[in-house]
């Protein structure tokens, strides 16, 4: 394949040469070059993370301190404060609708796989560009769009979206169910709409190109396991997206056109409405068919930026690369058959629970593989502790202790008691809302040289990960407790609750850590804008890595390599080979050249003669 491939590199090359005018607004807002598209959906990512972090500060102020007056919110918030200084209770559920909506959709999708997938393809497979640069950037301007319409219902005089970031009709059915059921849901779903055209677009993108523009020598065994999870996650998208597309799209005929996909007999203030046949576990069903999928959507890209990064700073070949990349691909397979474990208690019949309760529990083999693949290669390994390795550790950390967890709701039985409560929310902020949170720093902070040339400082990376990290498990930890104590989530005050009364001061205390944790995040904010400006100026390869972004200029131009694009003659683990003269020896090395590769086959094919 590889000579074709490189003949379709080079048209895209000369072709964008051409069209390419380096005006400002081409260069930095229409841009079609996969590096700044990449920007702009990290830029695009730390501003929506503000967003929904802030929000989130609101609600844990009204948990933490029930009897706070929070009259100061007024400014800001003006009717959504009660005249005796509390959060309105609706307006309490829209918060924390558009926190989890925010955070998966445009923090982590769009902000993390948006952001490296451009980024990182081409510059690690060894091609000029994406396979189409100019859909490759209507997906951001999809995104755009998608941005505009879910900030712009933040505004409105009903308040945005209310229903769970699952909008499970009838809330989200009806829209005079309640105020956030109204103009906000429908911004939320035409928001959506464009979300997914975005991604859609994006994805295709990123499985052409991984399929059709690798460099010579680059097969899919030399493939960064970075590139591996970016074309998995791809893979997933456009296999899901499309059904929670097609379940929004019903739900506007529902709640606009008269139609009963999700509505059967149904009162509402006595009145019956005309709604007869539909079902609202149809829905449940359709969403969790992309909602469950969606965490690996997040987790899988995170999870691969950490191989890639732990292997780089434990001076040491990632163990087991194949069991990497059969676990994700286990993950993959196993993604789309285990959605209703989100049903458990929706009425499905028990049968049929238990086969999803066993679907669901395998799932923890690949899991488990994959964490014991990050401990054996950081075991003895020469670590080099930067602040991308801290918070790559941080991961496997977070996906350890939230994993666990997984195990208990697993079990149809037991999730029959958690579900709904704060176990619930502890189990996925820790293994999929940190544990991504934490692969995108760590991506952040290792491919800032290569990103904007210059070299972030270490110091205010430590202080950040250090918050960051004791942070997220003061904050999600004690949920867990909470949540077996039996606090449901989604409820805006526990005060009537005598049961409750004697976890009150936990709640305080999550709400403190969560207020530190997310002030931490601004080190991180000054450090990235600061670095950009005043950083040091990146050296060639800071990190003595060995794939191929690295052999670029520092500051790659469009197109990535000036001259040829290099060939690919080994994997791109070879770090620390006995006999070698460096303890790295780069994906462009020739097996011939130095005492070849750790793959077996690799070494074997050098025995046969067969290896360049
Ligand atoms: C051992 C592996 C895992 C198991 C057995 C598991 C199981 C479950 C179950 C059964 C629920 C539903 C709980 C309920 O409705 O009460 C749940 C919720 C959730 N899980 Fe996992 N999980 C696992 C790993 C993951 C991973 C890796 C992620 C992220 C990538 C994740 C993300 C989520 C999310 C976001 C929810 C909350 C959904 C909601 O809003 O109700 N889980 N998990
Ligand atoms: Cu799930």
């Amino acid at each position: 394949m590889s000579t074709e491939a490189i003949e379709i590199n080079a048209d895209v090359h000369a072709h964008d040469e051409h069209e390419h005018h380096d005006s400002f607004i081409s260069k930095y807002i229409f841009s079609t070059d996969h590096k700044m598209i990449g920007k702009q959906f990290l830029f695009a990512g730390i501003f929506w993370a503000l967003i929904g972090g802030g929000l989130s500060l609101i609600f844990r102020l009204q948990l933490g301190f029930p009897d706070m007056d929070l009259s100061w919110l007024k400014p800001l918030l003006g009717g959504w404060i009660s005249d005796q200084g509390k959060l309105d209770p609706e307006f309490y559920l829209a918060l924390v609708t558009m926190h989890g909506t925010i955070m998966v959709f445009f923090v982590l999708t769009a902000g993390l796989s948006g952001t490296f997938s451009n980024f990182l393809i081409p510059l690690q497979i060894g091609a000029r560009d994406m396979a189409s640069g100019f859909m490759n950037m209507l997906s951001f301007w999809l995104f755009v769009v998608s941005s505009a319409l879910m900030l712009f219902s933040l505004f409105i005089e009903t308040g945005p979206a209310a229903g769970g970031w699952v909008i499970y009709p009838p809330l989200s059915a009806l829209p005079q169910a309640i105020k956030g059921s109204g103009l906000g849901m429908t911004l939320w779903l035409v928001a959506m709409v464009f979300f997914i055209a975005s991604s859609l677009i994006g994805s295709i993108n990123y499985i052409s190109t991984i399929i059709n523009l690798r460099t010579k020598g680059m097969t899919f065994t030399r493939l960064p396991l970075t590139i591996w999870a970016f074309f998995l996650t791809a893979i997933i998208g456009v296999l899901s997206f499309p059904v929670l597309f097609a379940a929004a799209l019903l739900l506007v005929f529902d709640r606009s056109f008269g139609t009963s996909f999700y509505l059967s007999e149904i009162y509402i203030g006595g009145e019956a409405l005309p709604n007869i046949g539909g079902s609202p576990v149809l829905f449940q069903h359709l969403f969790w068919f992309l909602g469950h999928p969606e965490v690996y959507i997040v987790l899988l890209p995170a999870l691969g930026i950490t191989s890639e990064i732990i292997a780089t700073n434990s001076r040491k070949p990632i163990f087991g690369y194949r069991a990497m990349i059969g676990s994700m691909l286990g993950i993959t397979i196993l993604s789309f058959v285990v959605w209703a474990h989100h049903m458990f208690v929706s009425g499905m019949n028990p049968f049929l629970g238990s086969v999803f309760m066993l679907l669901t529990l395998i799932i923890a083999v690949p899991s488990a593989v994959k964490v014991f693949n990050y401990l054996t290669t950081l075991w003895k390994g020469n670590l080099v502790f930067t602040p991308a390795m801290l918070f790559s550790i941080g991961l496997v950390s977070m996906f350890i202790s939230g994993g666990l967890t997984g195990i208990f709701l697993g079990n149809s039985a037991i999730d029959v008691q958690l579900h709904d409560t704060y176990f619930v929310v502890a189990h996925f902020h820790l293994v999929m809302g940190s544990a991504a949170f934490f692969g995108m720093m760590a991506g952040v902070y290792h491919w800032f040289p290569k990103m904007f040339g210059k070299m972030m400082d270490n110091n205010l990376g430590y202080v950040h990960f250090w918050l960051t990290f004791v942070g997220a498990y003061m904050v999600f930890f004690p949920m867990h407790y909470i949540g077996i104590a039996g606090f449901p989530r989604r409820y805006y005050s526990f005060t009537n609750f005598d049961a409750f009364s004697s976890f009150s001061d936990l709640n305080t205390f999550v709400s403190v850590a969560a207020i530190i944790t997310v002030s931490a995040q601004l080190i991180f904010v000054f450090n990235f804008f600061y670095s950009i400006y005043r950083g040091r100026k990146a050296p060639q390869n800071p990190w003595r890595s060995t794939t191929l972004e690295w052999t670029t200029p520092i500051e790659p131009g469009h197109g990535n390599w000036p001259g040829e694009i290099p060939q690919v003659y080994r994997w791109p683990y070879d770090y620390s080979k006995p006999g070698a003269d460096e303890d790295f020896i780069a994906q462009t090395v020739p097996l011939s050249e130095t005492r070849s590769s750790n793959l077996p086959h690799e070494e074997e094919a050098l025995k046969e003669g067969k290896a360049q």
